[in-house]
């Protein structure tokens, strides 16, 4: 049994992406195979439970009121911090200034909380912190209280924060140059250092080289019990009844379905590559285009939405566009009648689509980048194991051709593809649980885990 002190940006209900509900996850499977968590996390807005603890930090030379609130959520004690600028809905925000004055705020309080909490119930054994924001918090913890850290990295920013925010923060000792990556302040102050995928983790060597001898990684898992068969509302029927209906609900006839949801951004997710793959194969392979269907479901950039919305309206009968934010519970059925979901990303650290995707039955055609090609077992690899298609980023062409590839197969092997939907199923429920995560987790903790070693790989 241990007493874990996790700091994160993001915790449930709290949500901007995939962070929220890996935290989220892992302190619950934390508590649930036996230890005691608790969690420190700006409220953002989300006032829940009881204020327990009112302190004064001092900041810019004038005073700061904040409010703890604790709460109990699925066993695990969660302490939000409560001020003007931490109750501010944008959780990455008030725009970069205010970001950076909430992390500083969240920082200074977490000190004054852990403080008061040592006195009362002693000192936590570990300390576990998750991405850059929650860098200052981090540091100052292991300034004052020594606990053994572990820095999760869910995704490398590489950005760099004036050195004034760290000398705000009492930490001046750590920012001797005018701009400070936070990340290598974390990684530096850190006794463990992880990512979320073994591949991400060597793709990024340039940052973790750095802290060789730390770095290592630990998988994600995925929530099967949500993202599960048995939910769906017609659980009952043939998959290729499911697909039918769900396709009449959104305007289109029969055909073989593949999907696309995620965010709309230039930089991650290869909204772009997926768009010019199924232009490439409406202009080139009209008739096999006519048996496809695409579903595109995201919010972002304008002009990928529009470029989205362009295609879609230039071939109505193969393509629906839709983008705005789904109830999860209708993404589970989208999941569980379509064929395949396309996971385009130029980098992925672990990625929870081909995940959520595998759970339900849809066969993933990824990018072999990071979590997607550790989590998907490729076609072209092992046709008995294979569970998806793996393809190289950026590669439009490729993505055509593995696209049509899965037409074909859907045609002329459906039972191939009833084995890899099996095969998927098997892999995200048994390979990629949070138990297995968190079990790794502790081993972190006890620094008593293995290493990336550069000269051995
Ligand atoms: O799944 C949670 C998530 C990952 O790949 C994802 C990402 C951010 O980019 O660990 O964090």
């Amino acid at each position: 049994m241990m007493k874990i002190l996790m700091l994160g940006f993001e915790y449930l209900p709290v949500k901007v992406g995939g962070l929220a509900e890996a935290i989220t996850s892992i302190a619950e499977t934390l508590t649930r195979i036996g230890n005691e968590v608790w969690v420190f996390t700006p409220s953002h807005g989300h006032i829940e439970g009881e204020k327990i603890f009112e302190m004064n930090i001092g900041i810019y030379g004038g005073k700061e009121r904040i409010k703890v609130y604790e709460r109990a959520q699925n066993g695990v004690r969660v302490f939000a911090f409560s001020s003007n600028l931490l109750d501010n809905k944008d959780v990455y925000g008030p725009g970069w200034e205010g970001m950076l004055g909430k992390a500083v705020q969240f920082g200074k309080a977490s000190v004054g909380l852990l403080n008061y909490l040592i006195e009362k119930e002693g000192k936590p054994d570990v300390l576990h912190f998750h991405d850059w924001h929650t860098v200052f918090a981090a540091t100052l913890i292991k300034k004052y209280f020594q606990l053994p850290a572990t820095f999760t990295i869910h995704r490398l920013n590489k950005s760099k924060v004036p050195a004034h925010y760290f000398h705000e923060a009492h930490l001046r000792e750590l920012a001797p140059y005018p701009d400070i990556d936070p990340e290598y302040v974390g990684a530096y102050i850190a006794d463990v250092v992880t990512t979320v995928s073994r591949s991400y983790l060597w793709e990024e060597w340039d940052f973790y080289r750095n802290f060789e001898g730390k770095a290592t990684y630990v998988y994600n898992g995925i929530a099967c019990d949500f993202w599960n068969e048995e939910l769906l509302e017609n659980k009952d029927l043939p998959r290729e009844e499911r697909r039918r209906k769900i396709l009449e609900t959104l305007g289109l006839s029969d055909g073989i379905t593949f999907m696309f949801i995620g965010r709309f951004d230039k930089g991650q997710k290869g909204v772009d590559t997926l768009l010019k793959a199924v232009e490439n194969i409406a202009e080139n392979n009209p008739s096999e285009f006519s048996k496809m269907r695409f579903l595109i479901i995201g919010k972002g950039d304008p002009e990928l939405e529009k470029w989205a919305h362009v295609l879609g309206s230039r071939y109505p009968e193969n393509i629906k566009v839709i983008t705005k934010m789904l109830k999860r519970e209708f993404t589970r059925e989208l999941y569980g009648s379509v064929d395949f979901v396309i996971v385009p990303s130029y980098f992925e650290p672990f990625g929870l689509v081909q995940m959520e995707a595998m759970c339900l039955g849809a066969i993933p055609i990824g990018s072999a980048v990071g979590g997607i090609k550790d989590t998907i077992i490729s076609l072209d690899e092992d046709e008995e194991k294979a569970t998806g298609l793996l393809v190289p980023p950026r590669d439009p062409n490729a993505l055509a051709g593995a696209i049509l590839k899965m037409t074909q197969l859907r045609e002329k092997d459906p039972e191939l593809l009833s084995k890899m939907r099996k095969n998927g199923k098997r892999r995200s429920k048994e390979d990629f649980t949070w138990e297995n995560a968190c079990k790794r987790y502790i081993k972190a903790y006890r620094n008593d885990i293995d290493k990336a070693v550069e000269f051995l790989s």
